[in-house]
């Protein structure tokens, strides 16, 4: 079975962290429909929701993805990079609990979920203004007994490494090559996002499908014709905060 762990949209959205996206208006009715589509989409894919409720205390904890990792072997909650949202984790630790043994990321290490791509049994981590370097080496020990091996990579321009690249498959990537160094991934299939649509190379990947943005239709054209067939979904208030399709949730797979 695959589990998808998601937060409803606090009340407080629009008090969100932003770095290189500028602050407009954020409807948050508009954003709780969109979240509840996004739901669906993931349940069309198969994925059964463990929906958690929201933390108005927290403008950002929809983004679920940054506050813990989840490996077939072991979860580990993250330290985010923005204090704002340390409140954010023990919650999802707590719902995590019932299918993971957890690990936790201690100062002054910082990980974002959002800077952590795993294809195989390679992770790789934005060295991003959210995860350092202190952060990056406790992943590294925390995962190699499992066999994992743990790179951190230079990003430039966006906020996180899923800003700039996400998986397709364990070997094939989509890239943004203006935010990240494409040669970092020579070893790997890349599809570049279309360079009109910046913020396109966000994917999810859930089972053999995909949740992608309706507002990208270049690169999702590319992608069909690459045979990839993503599920569309609207999440334009989740973009004005610095969101995308990977931040909101935690796809695992277990009993
Ligand atoms: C933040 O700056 O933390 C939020 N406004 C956006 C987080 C997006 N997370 C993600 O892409 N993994």
């Amino acid at each position: 079975m695959i589990h998808a762990l998601t937060r409803e949209v606090a009340a407080s959205l629009g008090d969100c962290q932003l770095s290189f996206v500028e602050r407009t208006a954020i409807d948050v009715a508009l954003a709780r429909r969109q979240h509840s589509a996004y739901q669906e989409a993931l349940r069309s894919l198969g994925c059964e929701i463990v929906a958690l409720p929201a933390l108005d205390a927290y403008p950002d904890s929809v983004f679920v993805e940054d506050v813990a990792l989840v490996f077939p072997e072991v979860a580990v909650l993250t330290r985010p990079g923005a204090p704002s949202r340390r409140g954010e984790v023990d919650s999802v630790g707590a719902a995590l609990a019932s299918f993971r043994e957890l690990r936790r990321i201690e100062a002054p290490g910082t990980i974002d979920g959002g800077d952590v791509l795993r294809l195989g049994r390679n992770v790789y981590v934005g060295l991003s203004a959210r995860s350092n370097p202190e952060g990056i080496a406790q992943l590294g020990s925390l995962l190699a007994p499992f066999g994992y091996l743990v790179e951190g990579l230079p990003v430039r321009g966006c906020l996180h490494l899923k800003s700039a690249v996400t998986a397709l498959a364990d070997e094939v990537v989509l890239i943004q090559p203006e935010w990240i160094d494409p040669g970092l991934f020579a070893a790997y299939e890349r599809i570049e996002i279309d360079p009109a649509e910046p913020h396109a190379a966000n994917i999810l990947r859930v089972g053999s499908g995909f949740v992608y943005p309706a507002n990208f239709p270049r690169t999702a054209a590319k992608l069909e014709r690459a045979g990839y067939a993503p599920t569309r979904v609207e999440v334009s208030e989740l973009q004005k905060a610095e969101g995308a399709v990977t931040c909101c949730s935690l796809v695992f797979s277990g009993p």
